[in-house]
Formats: structure tokens, sequence, C-alpha cells
């Protein structure tokens, strides 16, 4: 008999499901959604449709593991709990006796959402005294861009966008990343709303939009401060918000005047008369709405994208309207008590923090002291870290000790000294906040850990009692962790308890209706057009239009490419199922029908992409989804399933984002030129059960 428990998705997807896994005899057999999660209502993607398929994956790692053969090759040896644990103990004390400890790295994301086992190892090295990692790959510089308009607030739900009469969807690809908005969306549309979407390319959202605004890439504080200019001259301000609840509006006129639209058209691609009816409409609506993505602030000039982009609800008043404002993130409302779990006061006053966008750069430069022990967990740095050659010589490196978690065999995994069995969310418990909603979820194990595998927490835990360390956080279960988060005084928990969210039901934060109440999380309390934080820093302290390019490519490489996420994949998750591959299809750089004829290159065919950091091979598919000088690769597939083994991340760059410290992912100039001698070598095959062998690297050209 199958039985149904609840459950939460852990992935990092601003979405955060309700569950309802269905177990037989011990087994996971389905997992669907939860009819009765507020938010999600029983609808789940594809990707954890099949997720019976991850959690019995044939390259689910069950037993710790030690390195046989060479660094890459996924050689390993099955060993006991003790003799994993004891050999990193050992490699560690030695690095920390020979050079500190903070040639020790930990390098961790977003594998797990759960905020338990999303911060365990925190405390451990925080207490070893390990160089701390900056974890600023995705949201850093949105996050910061944002918070300088507007404060680090929660922002508006996406529940109540139905009363909405304009949705304008900027920069993300709504339907595959975070598609539990777009049936609310949709109700806006049917009481009468038109969806707009602006983004470089036509991808899935914009092919199902009302209109799709088609920028150049990097453009977007241009066209917002184009917005801003017809707003103002067309005197559609809402002047008593203005005066109210914003500080600087006189200085942000001047601003807005060097970008009348003819100027933003030259910039940004978008016609005058586009950029004419985007303003108009938008100062019109009763209520505008705006979901910004990450898209924009993955440029160089991302922060100030995003901070520009904020600004647009004030000089309307959108956010006191029911059904408009802008939607960033939610995760400002879960406002937790972290102390017991992150212990920074552990940490050795002075220690070093690296950034994880560059990471590569940490393993192969990096001295004084050189990185000699690298923990990775939750993360997939071989694949999702820019720069990859870099990174993969860093993890070359013979006299660098690697230890892994994971729950399969990923890419990293294959260059680790010692590879450890994680249990999944499915076997653990945690708490889920989310990026999208406003509901928090606890989830016990549905089924017990497969093989010898051991949550995050008690994975640190075993290594901590090694060093001795008697701190109690050291001792906790996640149930008694979870009761501390609790202590909070934040409003948003008012009325919430330990022992009501343990039921295991999604429990609606106390947010009310009083998202952006009228003060801002800025020095001000106001939407900021003028900032002295800015100023004071020796930065703009208004907005700026100056577009985002990728200098150092500038004049050798014509084509601009975007790495944004794919429909069937989950950052790096995913790539391990056969159906969801095959769905995702051969690994394909869109390119305009006019760069492919200059470049001799041919629909379907085999191209190599590449520019001064590395290369990859791709199948090109011609289209005018995209626009010339915009190519576009949907994905992340592990290096394993791609020709030659190589990522997308050869192409793209450890430079940091303006604000924030965040990685350019989509700002790198390429070139592609057919491939000549078809390179296909299907390598590591050894390592990949028959049952993953890919059908699309042994063809080359499909004429
Ligand atoms: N199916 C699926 N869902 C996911 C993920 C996944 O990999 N797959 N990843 C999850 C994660 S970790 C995250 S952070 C989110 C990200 O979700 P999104 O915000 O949707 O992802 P982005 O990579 O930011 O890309 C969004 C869009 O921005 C566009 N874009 C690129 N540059 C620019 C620009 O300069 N201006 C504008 N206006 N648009 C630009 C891209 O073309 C793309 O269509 O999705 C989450 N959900
Ligand atoms: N070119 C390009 N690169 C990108 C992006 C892009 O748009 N373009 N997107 C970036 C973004 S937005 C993000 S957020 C990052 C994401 O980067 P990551 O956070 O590394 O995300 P994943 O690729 O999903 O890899 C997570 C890994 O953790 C493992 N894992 C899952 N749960 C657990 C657990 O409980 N314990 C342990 N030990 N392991 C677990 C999974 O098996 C998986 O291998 O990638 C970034 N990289
Ligand atoms: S990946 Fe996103 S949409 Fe899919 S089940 Fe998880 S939270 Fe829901
Ligand atoms: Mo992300």
């Amino acid at each position: 008999m199958i039985e149904f428990r609840h459950s939460v998705c852990p992935h990092d997807c601003p979405d955060t499901c309700g569950l309802l896994v269905g177990v037989e005899d011990g087994r996971v057999v389905s997992v669907k959604g939860d009819p009765d999660h507020p938010f999600t209502r029983g609808a789940i993607c594809v990707k954890v449709r099949h997720y019976p398929e991850r959690v019995y994956s044939p390259l689910r790692v069950l037993h710790p593991l030690k390195r046989r053969g060479p660094k890459g090759k996924g050689e390993f040896q099955r060993v006991s709990w003790d003799e994993a644990l004891d050999e990193i103990v050992d490699r560690y004390k030695h690095i920390i006796s020979d050079l500190g400890a903070e040639a020790i790295l930990p390098y961790s994301y977003a594998g797990t959402m759960g905020v338990v086992q999303f911060h365990a190892g925190h405390s451990f090295f925080n207490r070893l005294g390990a160089s701390r990692l900056d974890r600023t790959i995705c949201s850093a510089a949105a996050e910061a861009g944002f918070a300088v308009s507007m404060g680090a607030v929660p922002t508006t739900d996406i529940e109540s966008t139905v009363d909405s009469d304009l949705i304008v969807i900027w920069g993300s690809n709504t339907l595959s990343t975070n598609m539990h908005a777009w049936p609310f969306f949709l109700e806006a549309r049917r009481r009468g709303a038109s969806i707009i979407v602006i983004d470089p390319y036509r991808n899935r959202t914009a092919a199902h939009a009302d209109r799709h605004l088609r920028l150049r890439p990097g453009t977007d504080a241009a066209l917002a401060l184009g917005i801003m200019h017809l707003l103002i001259e067309e005197d559609l301000v809402d002047h008593e918000f203005v005066s109210e609840h914003t500080l600087g509006f006189d200085r942000l006129r001047e601003r807005a005047r060097e970008y009348p639209p003819a100027e933003v058209e030259k910039i940004t691609g978008v016609t005058e008369a586009e950029i004419r009816k985007l303003a108009r409409d938008y100062g019109d609506a009763a209520a505008p709405y705006i979901r910004v993505g990450w898209g924009p602030a993955r440029q160089l000039r991302g922060g100030m994208a995003v901070r520009t982009i904020a600004l647009l609800p004030a000089l309307v008043g959108a956010t006191n309207k029911k059904g408009g404002g802008i939607t960033r993130s939610t995760s400002a409302a879960f406002a937790f008590n972290m102390r017991a779990l992150l212990r920074d006061d552990l940490a050795p006053s002075g220690v070093r923090t690296i950034n994880m966008v560059e990471l590569g750069r940490a393993l192969t430069e990096l001295n004084d002291p050189p990185v000699k022990g690298l923990h990775v967990y939750q993360s997939n740095p071989a694949v999702v870290a820019p720069d990859s050659r870099r990174v993969i010589a860093g993890l070359e490196r013979n006299d660098l000790f690697t230890v892994v978690h994971e729950h399969l065999l990923s890419e990293t995994a294959l260059y680790a000294d010692v590879v450890l069995p994680a249990a999944t969310s499915l076997e653990s418990t945690d708490i889920y906040r989310s990026y999208g909603h406003y509901y928090l979820q606890m989830a016990k194990p549905v089924i017990v850990p497969l093989g010898e595998a051991r949550s995050t927490l008690s994975i640190f835990q075993g290594l901590a009692r090694r060093f001795s360390f008697t701190e109690d956080c050291f001792n906790r279960t996640e149930e008694e962790i979870i009761q501390e988060m609790f202590r909070t005084d934040s409003p948003y928990f008012k009325g919430l308890t330990f022992e009501r969210v343990a039921e295991g039901r999604p429990v609606r934060l106390n947010v009310g209706e009083g998202i952006f109440p009228g003060s801002f999380g800025t020095p001000s309390g106001k939407v900021e057009f003028y900032s002295r934080t800015m100023d004071e820093q020796g930065l703009d302290p208004l907005p700026d239009g100056t577009p985002s390019v990728d200098e150092e490519g500038q004049g050798r490489f014509r084509l601009q490419l975007l790495t944004p996420p794919k429909h069937q994949f989950l950052n790096s998750s995913f790539n391990e199922i056969d159906y969801l591959r095959s769905r995702a299809g051969r690994p394909t750089v869109m390119i305009h029908p006019l760069d492919a004829v200059a470049r001799g290159v041919k629909d379907k065919c085999l191209v190599r992409v590449y520019n001064d950091r590395g290369h990859c091979y791709l199948f090109a598919r011609l289209t005018k989804d995209t626009s010339p000088g915009v190519t576009v690769v949907e994905g992340l597939y592990w290096p394993r399933f791609m020709p030659m083994n190589r990522g997308i991340n050869q192409l793209t760059s450890q430079r940091l984002t303006d604000m924030g410290g965040s990685c350019a992912f989509h700002c790198n100039l390429v070139e592609v030129e057919p491939a000549v001698e078809p390179p296909i070598r299907p390598n590591a095959q050894a390592i990949i059960p028959k049952t993953l062998s890919s059908s699309f690297i042994s063809s080359a050209c499909l004429r």
C-alpha cells in the first residue's frame, strides 16, 4: 500500500513546493505536489516529478569513498565512516599545523535550501578558524542593488498580483524558474492585465507573454531611466507618494533628463515607440507590478541595474496599490534567530574571506597561505563556478586535499580525495523558508537514509567530536536547532510557534498585507533615488544607465553569451536523470541566422565556442528568438555530457559585479566557429553506468 507523506522541495528555486511523497515498503515510489499548499497548490515541475530516479540513481553515493586513481577519474574504494572521518581529521590537522587553519576552505551553496543543513557547516568551520566563504554566486548583486533603493525588505507577495492590471516580468524566465507565479499572473490577465517580458531573448516566458521587449543585455538601467524620463515628462508621477516616501526626487529628475527615448533606443535596442508605450502603460496602470528576476543582476553593472529598476515603483506609488509593487525575494521575512546555527562568535578575528565566485583563483593563485584543504558540500563547483578551466586546474592539484559530501558522484566528486554520502531531504529533518512566497514548512524524514548516508549536520558533528570541540552547538539535533531559531522577536514571526510548525504543514508568516508598509529598509526609511551610502562609498549616488560591457573581450569576440537556466535542470542538478536529459536535448547554442551565416555556421551542427578563458563544443540552433550579437546557452550540463567534456563555464569570467561581488554569468563575449573535426570523446564513460550513456554525444551533426 502506498502511503503519502508530506515533505518540501529542497531545491534552490523560489517556489519551495509542498510535496506529497508516496512511500511503499520503505521506498519512495512517487513524488507529487501537495494540493493543500496555498502557493504551489498541488503542482510541481517536471524535474521533481522524477525525484525517485534521483534518490535511487545508479550514481547515488551510498558509502564513504576514498580516491584510488588519479584526480578526476572517479576511481574510488569503499571505506568505513570511521576511516573516512579519521582521514579527514588527520589531513586537516596536518594542514593546520603546517600553514594554519586558513589553508582550509569550505565551499558550499544551495544543494539544499533547508536552513539547518544549508548552514550546518558554519559553526564547525568558524570554530576551526578556516577561511570564510562569501556565498555570492547567485543573488549578491541583486540583493545589494535592491537594498540601496528599497532596503533589504520582504517584497510584494506574488499572490497579491491577481489584482494587478500590468505585469512586467523583467529578466526572469518565470515559466521555467518560478513556475508557480504564472497562475497568479494568468488570473490577473483573465481580469484584464497584460503581461510584458523584458529580456534579451525570446525565452519560454516571453513566448507566452502579451509583449516582449528585447533589450540588449546589460542595458536595463538605461531602459529604466528612459521610462523615468517619460513618467516625469508626461507627469505620470504619484507626487504624494514621492513626497512622503522617497528621497532625492529633484536630483533624479536631473539624471533622468539625460535619458530621452531616442538616446535610450540607441543604448538598449528597444525602439522609441516601445519605450513610450511601456512608460505610458506603466504610468497609467492602476496597480503596475514588476517581477524582477536575476538576469539583470548577472551583468558587470548588475547591482546598478537592479537598483534602478527598483526605483520605478516609487515614482508611481505602486507599492501602495493593491496588486501593484515589485517582487525580488521574500526571504527577508524569514528572520530566524540564526545565532546557534552560525556561531560567528567562534571565528578568530581577522580570518580571511574568499569570494566563492573566485574559486578558480583561490585554488590556483592564492598564497599566504595557499588553499590546501577544500571541503565541498551542497554544491558542484566543477560545473557551476565560473572560469572552469581554472577551477578544474585547482581541483586537479595533487597537493590539494578535497572532501566532497554528495548524493551523487557529481563532477566535483570525481576530484575528491574523500567522498561522503549525504542524506537527501527525504531522509533528513529540516525547515524550509522560501524566496518566492511567505510560507514556512518543516519536514521530517519520509524514508530512512539510503546505504550509509548521513545528514550534513551529523557529518559535521562527527568531525567536531574528533576535533574535541565541546560547544553545545555541536551536540544539538535538528529539532533543537529549529526550536532555537524560533527565538526571534521579528514581527513576521508574531504568533508563530515551533510546535505549530513542527506539525509539518505550511505556515504563513505574519506578513499580512503589510509588505512595503510605507517604511523602507534604507537608512532614511524611504525609497532612495539619491543614496548617501553610495556617495560615501565613492559611488554614483544616483541611478546610472551606463551599460555593462565585457571590456576584456571587446574588439576580438563579438557575440555576447547568456547562460540562463534550463527548464529540465536545476543549475547542475537533474543531469543524472535520463528522461530529463533527453527532454533537455543536446547542449545547444542559440545563434541569430545573420551571425551564423557570417561565420559559416549551419543549423544543428557542432560548433566551437571560445574566448580567452576557454572553449567548449555545442550544437548550433539558428533562430530569430535571439538577436544579432547575442548567443544563448540554456542549462548547466555536466561536462561528461558535453562533447570533449567541457562545460559552459569554461567561457565565463571570475570578474565581480559592481555591487555584492557576484558573478556576471551573462556578460561574457565569445566567438563561434564550425567545429572542424567533430571532437567527440565520450570519455568518463567508465564511471557512467550504462543507463546514463548519452545518445547526444555520439552523433556530431544531424544534417
Ligand atoms: N528550471 C529551473 N529553475 C530554476 C533554476 C534552474 O536552473 N532551472 N535555477 C534556480 C536559481 S538558483 C535561480 S537563481 C533562479 C534564476 O531564475 P531567473 O531569474 O529566471 O534566471 P536568470 O539566469 O537570472 O535569467 C533570467 C532571464 O534573464 C535574462 N537576462 C540575461 N541578461 C539580462 C539582462 O542584462 N537584462 C535582462 N532584462 N535580462 C537578462 C536571460 O535571458 C533569462 O531569460 O531560478 C531558479 N529556478
Ligand atoms: N554559467 C552559469 N553558471 C551558473 C549559473 C548560471 O546561470 N550560468 N547559475 C548560478 C546560480 S544562480 C547558482 S545558485 C549556482 C548553483 O550552484 P550549486 O548550489 O552548486 O547548485 P547545483 O548545481 O544544484 O549543485 C548542488 C549540488 O549539491 C548536491 N546536494 C543536494 N543536496 C545536498 C545535501 O543535502 N547535501 C549535500 N552534501 N549535497 C547535496 C547536489 O547533488 C548537487 O550536486 O550556480 C551558478 N552557476
Ligand atoms: S524545483 Fe521548484 S518548481 Fe520544482 S518542485 Fe522544487 S520548488 Fe517546486
Ligand atoms: Mo541561484
